[in-house]
């Protein structure tokens, strides 16, 4: 490729030195922090090399659209490393995998299941409200015994229930030992995976590269179980002509490739064998779990710290949706303060503060400067969203400025906002974790207030890196508010 513009290269950190200094420095920064602050000695777009790989950071939005968007395809590739090899059977999934024709297809795939369930008799919103049912049940028991609670297990299980309907068809009890399990490989995962591409500039990370992979490893083959185990019922139980959830779609776009191709190879090559299959599911699943849950994690802690934020909330429900039914989507365009309140966790605290690094397929250009096949790119969303000139005091939780002067509907205040990605990577989920979040927040604020339990001090707002974001443990104290006293939030939803 011919290059219009001078083949000038982003400015580099110098490589041993920075090494050397990074060795002797233990920052009590998290990495997307740390690359901000580097920013103001090497500009917004800079290089730095992570271990033998060039690594370009992004820090600002125009750069990061054009490498998302704009030039969307010259980066769309994803780089291997030794733990996502682990976790997807070497790049065999969606999210981890590179660029390719098996890629799109699952994509594909995957896009037209989570369609079909915005139809069907048992809709998604259906299966939400279920669960934000039993969610609030259960905050309401708690209440009665005037317990304070760690919501995390309980939102843990209402969002993997929601996501386990759409990939098998089958959902989690309280105290269910599988969903006990799930919770504890899903979070060795968490800790584990996709550190070690930063490990070599972040050594405060303190990765023990061994006894890392071996918790990862253990996790993985739980995991990896669980999956198998579910895909041999459904292959078991396979029908044709009815389609219950993503893993039967995968089954029928696998069974009808090898029906017309006799050869096993075909199958392998169009990327529908076993284990895509079982790793495009798990993506799936994985990520519906653990990013909605922790952006309501997020959300709740942002409400305890903001109690007018939350009373704000409440008179928009009480005046919109009033207490004699439950929240529903349709309601979604009468409640601005609401949305305005999701979409300002999601700037302050991203669930992927760096997105998943992407890759350049080949020489291609950022801004003016040259970029070679082969480079990683890593957009630092945490950047675009703490970005000063874009944004009114960044660190100050606000959800007004979302919203228009009149209040009454959505405002944009910065193009530099991309909680979902953009582009040919962008998020699959978006649709459905915003479902999730408008009606499960919807139906918690409609019954309960949320506060701190007396005598405890207000949750951390500091965030644990890693492949998502996670607020540290907390427990809550759920009041129901006036007219939901126990039994009643039973009565209402009826
Ligand atoms: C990718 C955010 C929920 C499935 C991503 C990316 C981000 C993101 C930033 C990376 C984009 C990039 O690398 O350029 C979020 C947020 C969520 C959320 C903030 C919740 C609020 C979900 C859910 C699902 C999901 C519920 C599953 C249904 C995926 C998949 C990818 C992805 C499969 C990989 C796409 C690819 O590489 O082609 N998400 N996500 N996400 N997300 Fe989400
Ligand atoms: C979460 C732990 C699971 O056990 C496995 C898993 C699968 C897909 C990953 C997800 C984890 C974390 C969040 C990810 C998702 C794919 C897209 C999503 C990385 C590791 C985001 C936010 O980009």
């Amino acid at each position: 490729k011919m290059f219009t513009f001078g083949p000038q290269e982003p400015p580099h950190l110098p490589a041993l030195p920075v090494i050397g200094s990074l060795l002797s420095l233990r920052s009590p920064h998290p990495p997307h922090v740390y690359l901000k602050q580097l920013q103001d000695k090497y500009g917004q777009t800079y290089s730095l090399m992570m271990g033998s790989h060039s690594v370009i950071i992004v820090n600002q939005h125009i750069h990061a659209k054009e490498v998302l968007l704009k030039r969307g395809k010259d980066f769309a590739g994803r780089p291997r490393s030794v733990t996502t090899d682990i976790l997807t059977r070497g790049g065999k999934d969606i999210a981890f995998g590179n660029y390719s024709s098996t890629w799109r297809f699952h994509r594909k795939i995957v896009h037209g299941a989570l369609c079909m369930f915005g139809e069907g008799s048992i809709s998604i919103e259906n299966i939400i409200c279920g669960e934000a049912q039993s969610l609030c049940s259960i905050l309401s028991e708690a209440a009665a015994s005037g317990r304070a609670l760690d919501l995390s297990p309980e939102l843990t299980r209402a969002v993997t229930n929601v996501i386990c309907s759409l990939c098998f068809n089958s959902s989690y009890r309280r105290g269910d030992p599988e969903f006990e399990a799930m919770l504890h490989y899903s979070q060795g995962i968490v800790d584990t995976v996709a550190k070690d591409s930063l490990v070599d500039i972040f050594p405060w990370l303190q990765i023990f590269p061994n006894a890392d992979l071996r918790l990862l490893r253990q996790c993985v083959s739980v995991r990896d179980k669980l999956l198998q185990k579910k895909y041999d019922e459904h292959k078991a139980n396979y029908n044709d002509h009815v389609q219950r959830d993503l893993l039967d779609a995968l089954l029928r776009a696998k069974l009808s490739a090898e029906n017309n191709n006799t050869t096993e190879i075909s199958v392998e090559s169009v990327g529908l064998s076993e284990d895509h299959l079982l790793m495009t599911v798990g993506d799936i699943f994985g990520a519906g779990v653990e990013t909605t849950t922790t952006v309501l994690k997020w959300a709740v802690i942002y409400l305890i710290h903001y109690p007018q934020v939350q009373r704000r909330i409440q008179e928009e429900l009480d005046s919109k949706v009033g207490a004699d039914r439950s929240p529903q989507l349709s309601d979604r365009g009468r409640l601005p303060y609401l949305e305005a309140t999701i979409r300002e966790v999601l700037r302050i605290r991203p669930v992927a503060p760096l997105l998943i690094p992407h890759v350049a397929l080949s020489d291609t250009s950022i801004g003016d400067f040259a970029v070679r096949k082969g480079t990683r790119v890593i957009i630092n969303l945490w950047s675009l969203h703490h970005d000063e000139r874009e944004w009114r005091n960044p660190e100050l939780f606000d959800p007004g400025r979302f919203l228009n002067s009149e209040g009454t509907g959505m405002n944009i205040p910065s193009p530099s906002y991309l909680p979902f990605g953009a582009g040919l990577r962008v998020c699959l989920g978006e649709a459905l974790a915003k479902m999730e979040l408008f009606l499960f927040l919807s139906w918690i604020l409609q019954r309960f207030n949320l506060s701190v339990p007396s005598g405890q001090s207000l949750p951390s707002l500091e965030g644990k890196f890693g492949v998502v974001l996670q607020p540290a443990k907390y427990k809550v104290h759920a009041m129901p508010r006036p007219g939901w006293e126990t039994g009643s939030s039973t009565w209402h939803a009826e």
